[in-house]
């Protein structure tokens, strides 16, 4: 217990005397004056305030982090799991004979989508009984529980994969989704020249015991902004195509879990 307590504090230590070298660094590099400095620390401390930093972090330094953490590894590649995620999403349950359905208000905007996957890991072996979180925007591009009027875990919930692997969600088509431009982290954007959208996604969390839990997003072929995605967070393994069906849209996706 007393020999955990040093290790994590040490390792405390090394990660804030890294943040001040490095932050000292910047200020050696950008050359700010004074008036420039004290700028940054008002517009800071308006981040701050504003509740905003962990919108910035996640758009702007998240991937970064995952990028170094699994660019080298086998299975499906993480990605981000953004400002949005909420605890004590629904389960879903299937009727007998009926797709899963991700909670929805009975009137819900947007195209039909059905959405398949399959989970397995990097052995080949396929994860049954595997917990799948999901959540994503809705048809006013916005996220429930935050920008959103609708019902806290609207377009949220948590279902299990079947005896091989499979799960089949009906929802709908999620949308672009423009970060908040109003705040402090819209003035950012405007300075740095960036335009403020993420490609439509679907947002999916993997949990099977003896597995890393593996948390990513899904993204659609043809999607404008995949290119330049404000946060960075297409991998080509998280790419599907979105299949007119008509009356609905299809899509699938296999998901490799790392075993631990
Ligand atoms: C999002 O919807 C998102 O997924 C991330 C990573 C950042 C901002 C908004
Ligand atoms: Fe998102």
């Amino acid at each position: 217990m007393q020999k955990e307590l040093t290790k994590k504090n040490e390792r405390v230590e090394e990660v804030f005397h890294l943040f001040i070298k490095h932050i000292q660094g910047f200020l050696d590099e950008a050359k700010l004056n004074h008036e420039e400095y004290t700028n940054f620390v008002n517009w800071a401390d308006r981040l701050g305030r504003s509740g905003e930093f962990p919108l910035y972090a996640d758009v702007f330094l998240e991937t970064h982090v995952l990028k170094a953490m699994y660019t080298e590894k086998p299975g499906t590649q993480p990605s981000l799991l953004g400002p949005y995620f909420i605890e004590g999403s629904p389960l879903i349950e299937a009727e007998p004979g009926k797709p899963l359905v991700l909670t929805q208000r009975p009137d819900e905007a947007g195209e039909v989508l059905y959405f398949k996957g399959n989970v397995s890991n990097v052995d080949g072996k396929k994860l049954a009984n595997t917990r799948v979180e999901m959540w994503h925007n809705d048809a006013s591009q916005k996220y429930s529980a935050f920008d959103s009027d609708a019902p806290r875990y609207n377009f949220r919930g948590h279902f299990y994969t079947d005896e091989n692997g499979d799960f089949e969600v009906k929802s709908i088509v999620p949308l672009p989704y423009s970060i908040p431009t109003d705040g402090p982290t819209g003035e950012f954007l405007e300075y740095t020249d960036q335009h403020p959208m993420r490609p439509a996604h679907l947002h999916l969390m993997f949990e099977a015991e003896g597995h890393e839990t593996l948390i990513t997003q899904v993204f659609f072929e043809g999607d404008e902004y995949l290119e330049t995605d404000v946060a960075d967070g297409v991998r080509l393994d998280l790419l599907t195509k979105l299949i007119d069906k008509g009356s609905h849209k299809e899509a699938s996706l296999n998901f490799v879990m790392r075993t631990v």
